[in-house]
């Protein structure tokens, strides 16, 4: 019989508050920080312009990600080029970290066809709508770098509802039998829209399904950049040794809303998200950065800059593209299509046209 070890309950942190002091990660010199940095406050402006554009009608409804940066930058900088990363409609914008310009985000979140990139030019797969089905996809792209004795892992986030759905169990449950080199990254932020976690599962924590799949399991403050880097590091370094999945609960709490068409304070414990929002991620790493002396105000509004000179940048580009050809709505659904499609798209065309 395999031995498998309980799976971890204790929060994971790095970065310290009034009561513990500031840890450290080795390996990350200054400018591994400021990359870092970099990264989070990228995330932070595409996410805060996004919702701007949003209420200008400039992009359509829109998953916000504010205080999830942390779980995105930490664990994609644990990664190399080569692995492979599939997100959910939580992480739309983490391929910009592997280079991916924001106008391709945008044009995604406009509902135009030059958002959708070939997932091989990134290693970025299609952002996930459905809730778990990329699991599989991802513990079958795992398996599949492992049978091929290639180097890459491969990174599935979701969120804590995603736990419930049969898809997820199935990835999980492969990627264990198979030893595939996966990371299951849980964004456990207490909500799926307005179920709560406590409507969710009866386990005392999410973490503690990695036990039933005989993976290790691995619980992180998720809104310590420091300490999901390095546990998805660990994760990720297991992978590649050949010794299969880990499942990552990183533990934050939703203090957005759901997404833009959504108004949780017919639900959520308003205090609770007041609470949250003052120790949110980004702030809590800048925090940290300057007391270690790495980050001064200068060097903090430089990049701050940059990452909002590439938003305006990137909504033009989105916004100088032609309009889509409606044909693409009809197109590539039905082998046979239905002819009642002929005159569907003639009556669009005519709408679109204003006539
Ligand atoms: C298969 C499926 N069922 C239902 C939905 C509707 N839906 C959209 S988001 C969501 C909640 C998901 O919550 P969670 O997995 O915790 O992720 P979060 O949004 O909190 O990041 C649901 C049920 C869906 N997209 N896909
Ligand atoms: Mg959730």
């Amino acid at each position: 019989m395999a031995q498998v070890l309980p799976a971890e309950h204790e929060l994971r942190r790095v970065i310290g508050d009034e009561s513990t002091p500031d840890g450290e990660v080795e390996g990350l010199d200054e400018s591994d920080l400021i990359e870092l940095y970099r990264s989070i406050v990228l995330l932070r402006t595409y996410d805060e312009r996004s919702v701007v554009y949003h209420r200008q009608g400039r992009i359509g409804t829109y998953a916000i990600f504010w205080n999830h940066e942390a779980m995105q930058a930490g664990s994609v900088h644990a990664l190399e080029d080569e692995d492979w990363i599939f997100p959910s409609y939580r992480e739309s914008a983490i391929g910009l970290l592997r280079g991916m310009p924001p106008a391709t985000v945008l044009s995604w979140w406009r509902g135009h066809p030059s958002g959708w990139w070939n997932p091989a030019d990134y290693n970025v797969a299609s952002i996930c709508v459905p809730i778990g089905t990329h699991v599989p996809h991802a513990a079958g792209l795992a398996w599949g770098k492992k049978l091929k004795r290639e180097r890459a892992v491969a990174i599935v986030y979701f969120g804590d509802g995603a736990t419930s759905e049969g898809s997820f169990h199935e990835g999980a449950n492969l990627a264990g039998v198979t030893g595939a080199p996966l990371v299951l990254f849980c964004n456990n932020n207490q909500w799926a829209i307005s179920t709560p976690i406590t409507a969710q599962t009866k386990a005392e924590a999410l973490v503690d399904k990695a036990v039933g799949y005989g993976i290790p399991g691995i619980r992180v403050d998720g809104a310590d950049v420091l300490a999901v880097f390095e546990a998805t590091r660990e994760a990720v370094e297991r992978a590649r040794d050949g010794g299969g999945p880990t499942f990552i609960e990183a533990v934050t709490y939703r203090t957005a809303p759901h997404a833009t068409a959504d108004d949780p304070r017919a639900y959520i414990d308003v205090e609770r998200v007041e609470e949250e929002r003052k120790r949110e991620c980004v702030g809590r790493y800048e925090g940290y950065l300057r007391r270690l002396g790495v980050l001064d105000e200068s060097i903090a509004e430089q990049i701050r800059a940059e990452a909002a000179d590439a938003m305006r940048r990137g909504i033009a580009d989105a916004e100088a593209e032609p309009p889509a050809d409606p044909e693409l709505l009809f197109a590539n659904a039905y082998v046979d299509p239905p002819a009642s499609f002929g005159s569907d798209l003639q009556e669009l065309r005519r709408i679109l046209s204003g006539e």
